[in-house]
Formats: C-alpha cells, structure tokens, sequence
C-alpha cells in the first residue's frame, strides 16, 4: 500500500495494542465498500433500506448512551495545562496516552482493524492534510468513506515522507464512564476510545479539522472555523462568498442550503453550497481571505429537516446515505423523524429499536420522539442539488462576509453588523447560546460560545481570539463580520422571524452592506438595518414586529456587557487581546450614553 515509514510504524504500533485478528486498508475502491455494507447489514450493524425509494441507504442505531458528542470527556493533551486554556477540558499527554493504553490493550482481539487513509480538502490543494484513522468500526469506515476523500490516493499524495495526522479510535464496550476522545496537538494524534458516535469517531471532522487543525493554523498563518461556506448569486450575475459560524444545531446546514423566496428566485437570487459545518481560511495572494471545506458529505441534524425547511438536504439524503438514529417506517422500510412531515408512520420502531406508538408522540416531551433528537444523516456533498460548482476547488473562494450567530430567544437583534475587523473579533467572542441536543448535556441552556467554538478551538481561548486579530492584519481586504439571530422568541415563546429561506432577507441586507449599497443605523453594538431596508415582499410580517427583533435594547445590553466582562474576567482570565478589552469599554460607554 505505502512505503511511508511513518504510516507502517503507526498501523504497526496500533496493532501491536489493539491486536486484531486481521489489518484491512481502505482502497476507497467501491467494490471493497460493498462488501462492508453488506457484512455490516449481516451482523446488524446496518439496516439496509428500500432500494427503490432509498437506493444505497442504511439505517445504523447508536448504544442508547453514545448519541452525542461528550465534551466533557473530550480533552486536549498539550504538554502545558496553560496552552490548553480554562475552558478545555486538559489531561496530562504521558497520563492521557498510558489511561488510553490501557482501555484498548488487546480491544480488537477477534476483529479486524481498518487503515483509512483520508484527506481533508481536495487532494493536492495547498488547503488539503491527510489523516489516517485506524478504527474497529464497519460503520466509521463507512460514514469516513462519505464525509472525507478515501483511499490509496491519499497514501500516494504522502508519498515516502510525508506527515499526517494520526488518528486511533477502538470502540470497546462503549462505556460511557471510560470514554475519551483525546488530541495531542504536539503529536498530532488523535485518540478516542469507547464511543462509536459521529463526531467522537469520524476524527477527521471536529477532531482534526478543527481542534488539531486550529492548532496547525495558528502555527501555519491561516484559521480552521466552525463555519459553513456559501455562495450567491445576485441578480447582476456576480457572485459572492459568506462564511458562517453558528453553534451546532443551530442553522448552518440549513442557512448553507438555502432557497430563496419567490420574489428573489425571480429577481435572479440563488445561494449555492460549499459548506455545510467546517471552513479552512487562509490568506489569498489579492489580500483577500479564501475559504475551503475540507469534508466531502455532510453529517446533518435529521429532525426538521423536510421539504419545506430544506429541499436540498432533504434531496442529498435520497441514495447513498447512512441514517444514525433516526426511526424506521417498517412498512416500507424508509425513515421518519420529528418535523419530516405530519405523518408519522403506522408501524414503526423507534431509534433504541423499539415499536414506537404515533398516538402516544407528543411534540413537547422528547422521550416520546421516535427519532433522537440529534439522530443524523451522512450525506455525499455531490448528492445536494445545490453544491457549488466551486466545491471541489483548489484554491477556494474568497469571502466577503463572515457571520456568527446563535441560539438567542432575547436582546441579540436579528442582525448588526460590526465597526470593523477588530469589532467584529469581539462580536465572535461574546457569542452565547442555547446548548442544543448535538452534545450530552442539558438542553437551552444559554452559554458563551465564542464564534461557535468552545467545543472546538485545541488552545487557549484568549490565544485563538489573538489569532483572528492577527488574521485581520494579515488582509488588506478582510471580509465584513456580521452577527444573525434567527433565534428570538415571542411571549409565548414562538420564534419571531420564519427564518429557512427567508434568512436570504438579511443575507441581502449583508451583501448589501459589503457593496456598500445600502445605509445603516449606528448603535451602540454597531450598525442595525433600517427597517425598510430588509425586502420584506411576500412575507406577512408588520413593521412593528420587525422593528422589535431589530431594536437594540441599551439597558439590556448594558447588564449583557456586565455579564460578558464577567465571562472575560473569570472564565477565559488571560491571554485576552486589548483590542478585545476596548471593544468592551467601549460597548458599556455606549449602553451608558
Ligand atoms: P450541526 O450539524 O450540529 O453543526 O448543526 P447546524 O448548525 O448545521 O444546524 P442545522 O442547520 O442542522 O439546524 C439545526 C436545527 O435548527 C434544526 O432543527 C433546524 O430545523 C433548526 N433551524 C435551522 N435554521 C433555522 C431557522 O432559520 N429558524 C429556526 N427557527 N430554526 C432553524
Ligand atoms: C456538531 O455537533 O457541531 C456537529 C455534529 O456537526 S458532530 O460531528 O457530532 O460534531
Ligand atoms: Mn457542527
């Protein structure tokens, strides 16, 4: 397979742990794929489904306590409990490797053990870097298979010496209380034991292409961001890039995929897909910042995803797809989950395998779902009706905004944009909101999630913040930085703004703003639109609503700016750039004035 001394020694020292029976190398050959499925659906690791309706499609059900990232079983493993920062969660490299030791010694001991060589980001790309995960799991090949570019190609881009990123994953017994997902950022390595779950086990995604890859990028010049990648199309025939970072479940997918409204399909709009969770940034030679998706498919939310919210996703998951806890319609062996639409199936077993009653679903107690309510679905990019023509890019495409937002029922408007780079640095740091099922925990809890990142950034939260603020020096021409929340509830707690499509209302106003076509109200968070400049054709909604997801509440965000210096102060303590502690005199001069 490779003469890469480098390669040979870490399949070799992975076996010589984990003792399997055998060691197979992912070709990414269709035909050795197949095989798997079908060994996979033998042992039941898979369910195939209807061929006709859902051709290539799997159903695969999780242990009932693996359905989410753990992030408090996720550390980074950095020589120096400082670098790791105070909101990771640290361990101590030569303890973290011995305890890791220790669960898989002997774990693959009748198993095979599968070799993937991966890339992230389109072979040869000055973006793209090569991992190569050793794991257990039919499933994890499978979903890698789907999710990144596998196969011999990659150990050929590596040639004889080339560096990758290593990555271990042995499933064990999934015992929750002996579950770690481990990165050394010093080494590169990546190591996670007892899970069999996306994002703790496809390490190629949160793992490598963004806590070891924020790493690399601090080093190397160039930034790896919680962030999906879109283009529009505006009625002139030009095109222009957005980035956005939104917290998981709550909207990049769906903001990636979007279809306008009636009345901007026909004034030429359209909105195509690079991106749907991760962008690579890096300096463009025109002093523009460049951004690229390293995946290759997307792992998306299933619940709520249907014909309406998403026609795109919806359309990718039709051929080729695994479903990961999602329900299963036995009558014609297709799936179902929450929100796919108001007809839930006659028969039916839920996504723990059991038969699950629709009288007895009630939309407000989730332990009545027959889908889990972070059940997903791993889809090929090439699947989505509107992936980008630019998708399999080498050099990217350069962006012309970046957008954080998030989960907040209150005070965050539906969209301001920052006074600049540095501003808009700090607008990405006081990020909160609502935790969301796609992580073990409770559920809407308001938290900070500082450009959607927390879970993600391998180092110190006051360093990464340093490195946007270095970024911003490097380009002579850096995107504008916007913050959206779609998020904002009424008194009885419906959300405010119909969002889906009719985010491309405000996505208008910040294409608009980068061409500097349209005029703004300076407040004291930064520049609001004026009501009439949000195209509101065809949607019902009066100006009064509007003008209040719009308002910027000064005493609100007053106490807002008492608590973010409360998070700055306690929480992240050091490291935090000055730039970031002007930004914040600043804001409370102005909730004073
Ligand atoms: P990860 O894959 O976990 O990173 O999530 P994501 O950020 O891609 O979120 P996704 O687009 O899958 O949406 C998550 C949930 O938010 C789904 O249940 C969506 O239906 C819902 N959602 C997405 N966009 C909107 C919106 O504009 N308004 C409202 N109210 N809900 C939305
Ligand atoms: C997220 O949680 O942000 C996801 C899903 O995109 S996972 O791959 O599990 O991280
Ligand atoms: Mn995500």
């Amino acid at each position: 397979m490779t003469n890469n001394q480098k390669v040979l020694k870490f399949v070799e020292d992975s076996a010589a742990l984990a003792l399997p029976d055998e060691i197979v190398w992912i070709t990414g050959e269709e035909s050795q794929l197949d095989a798997l499925r079908a060994e996979a659906v033998k042992t039941g690791e898979l369910i195939k489904l209807n061929d006709e309706l859902l051709p290539g499609c799997y159903l695969h059900r999780t242990k009932v306590n693996d359905v989410a990232r753990v992030e408090d079983r996720t550390f980074i493993c950095c020589k120096n409990k400082e670098d790791a920062g105070p909101i990771n969660y640290w361990m101590d490299p030569r303890q973290a490797y011995e305890l890791s030791r220790e669960i898989a010694r002997g774990r693959m001991k009748g198993k095979r053990m599968y070799v993937i060589p991966y890339s992230m980001g389109v072979v040869g790309s000055p973006f793209s870097k090569i991992g190569i995960e050793v794991t257990d799991s039919i499933y994890v090949v499978l979903n890698m298979a789907i999710m990144t570019r596998v196969g011999t190609m990659c150990l050929d881009a590596l040639g004889e010496d080339g560096d990758f990123i290593k990555g271990f994953h042995a499933s064990c017994d999934i015992d929750a209380e002996k579950r770690y997902i481990m990165h050394f950022p010093e080494d590169n390595t990546i190591i996670s034991v007892n899970s069999a779950y996306g994002g703790n086990v496809l390490l190629g995604k949160k793992c490598f292409a963004l806590r070891i890859a924020s790493n690399l990028g601090r080093k190397e010049g160039w930034m790896a961001e919680h962030m999906l990648i879109l283009g529009v199309t505006l009625p002139s025939g030009e095109k222009k890039y957005v980035a956005a970072a939104f917290p998981s479940a709550c909207g990049k997918t769906n903001l990636a995929m979007l279809i306008p409204p009636k009345s901007f399909l026909e004034k030429g709009y359209s909105i195509e897909c690079v991106g749907d969770d991760i962008a690579w940034i890096r300096v463009g030679e025109d002093g523009r910042l460049w951004a690229a998706n390293p995946e290759n498919g997307f792992f998306g939310v299933a619940p709520g995803t249907n014909v309406k919210s998403n026609p795109n996703a919806l359309a990718a998951t039709q051929k080729g797809t695994i479903f990961t806890n999602v329900a299963l319609n036995t009558d014609n062996m297709t799936v179902w989950w929450e929100g796919l639409d108001k007809n839930p199936p006659e028969h039916c077993i839920d996504w723990t395998g059991k038969p699950w009653d629709y009288k007895k679903y009630d939309k407000r107690d989730k332990s009545t779902c027959a889908a889990h309510p972070n059940s997903r679905f791993t889809a090929p990019a090439k699947n989505c009706p509107c992936v980008s023509p630019e998708f399999d890019s080498k050099t990217g495409v350069p962006l012309s905004a970046i957008i954080f937002g998030g989960r907040r029922a209150t005070t965050t408007p539906l969209v301001y944009q920052s006074r600049d780079w540095n501003h808009g640095v700090f607008v990405g740091s006081i990020m909160s909101s609502e935790t969301t099922a796609a992580a073990t925990g409770a559920v809407g809890v308001l938290r900070h999630d500082p450009m959607a990142m927390k879970p993600f950034a391998g180092y110190h939260m006051g360093d990464y913040w340093q490195h946007w603020i270095d970024m911003g020096k490097k380009v002579s021409n850096p995107p504008k930085i916007f913050n959206v929340n779609w998020f904002r509830t009424d008194a009885e707690g419906n959300f405010i703004w119909p969002g889906f499509g009719d985010n491309m209302r405000v996505l208008k106003w910040i294409i608009d703003r980068c061409d500097g076509k349209v005029d703004a109200e300076e407040t004291a968070i930064g520049y609001v639109p004026h009501a009439e400049d949000i195209d509101m054709e065809g949607l019902d909604i009066d100006r009064a609503t509007l003008e209040s997801i719009l308002y910027v509440d000064k005493a609100r965000w007053a106490k807002e700016a008492e608590e973010i210096q409360g998070y700055y102060t306690n929480s992240i303590r050091s490291r935090i750039p000055q730039e970031l502690w002007d930004a914040l005199a600043t804001l409370k001069k102005n909730c004073e004035e």
